[in-house]
């Protein structure tokens, strides 16, 4: 039997910062229930003071639950109660100097990656596609900007990268579930067709993942529109 308290993920599948969470949740054999709240409803306010998705709810025994929010709070608290499988990387792994640059990969990812894929590209295609009203060029016209700022963070991060394997080499890390959920999405739209081959080939081995698949119902990839 467990020793872990239960956990609770509040936010959709569709949400990639919660498919971030549920990645290294599934990967650490952490077994949680998931609410499937849309942002700034009662359920996200519940975990979090402004409304956004994920946070995660520790049900502990005989305590209060707590709830816990900002991703990069919560990956570290996962870490801390499940440090294996590890999704750290060590000094020189991948090629990496310092094994902080994973967090650096990891806050540039969450800070310029989901403005660059989500906000200008993906949720403006996918809302064009959805409405039906405009032609496939038309929304190209209305996107443009958004894919040349796409295009720079993707070079920016492909720059970050090992030349194969995962983020950094052969070590499965945070970076590579930050990265994940963005590039799922991107790869599900038109747009897509700015991946690159090492992206593709980086794309194509994260998808054989147990927690990658396990986490693919309810996201774009698989077809599915919140929540
Ligand atoms: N800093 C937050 C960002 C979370 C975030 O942006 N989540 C998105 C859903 S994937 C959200 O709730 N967005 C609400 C909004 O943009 O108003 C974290 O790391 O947890």
């Amino acid at each position: 039997m467990s020793t872990h308290p239960k956990y609770t993920i509040i936010g959709t599948p569709f949400s990639t910062f919660t498919r971030t969470v549920t990645l290294g949740m599934h990967h650490k054999n952490l077994p949680f229930e998931q609410t499937r709240a849309l942002f700034h409803t009662d359920a996200a306010r519940t975990g979090h003071p402004f409304g956004f998705l994920p946070s995660l709810i520790v049900h502990r025994d005989g305590a209060r639950d707590v709830a816990l929010c900002e991703t990069q709070a919560i990956v570290r608290y996962l870490d801390r109660i499940a440090p294996e499988p590890s999704l750290q990387i060590a000094d020189g792994d991948g090629g990496a100097p310092l094994a902080e640059k994973m967090w650096e990969f990891v806050s540039l990812t969450a800070s310029f990656g989901f403005p660059a894929v989500e906000v200008g590209v993906v949720k403006k295609r996918v809302a064009a596609t959805d409405e039906g009203v405009l032609s496939d060029a038309e929304i190209r016209g209305q996107i443009q900007d958004g894919v040349a700022e796409l295009k720079n963070f993707l070079a920016v991060a492909e720059s970050l990268m090992a030349p194969e394997g995962y983020v950094f080499g052969e070590k499965l890390s945070w970076a590579d579930f930050y990265l994940f959920p963005l590039l799922a999405d991107l790869q599900a739209i038109p747009e897509g067709e700015v991946l690159s081959e090492r992206m593709r080939g980086w794309l194509a081995r994260m998808e054989g993942l147990e927690a990658v698949k396990a986490t693919t119902p309810g996201t774009l990839s698989a077809g599915a529109r919140p929540p």
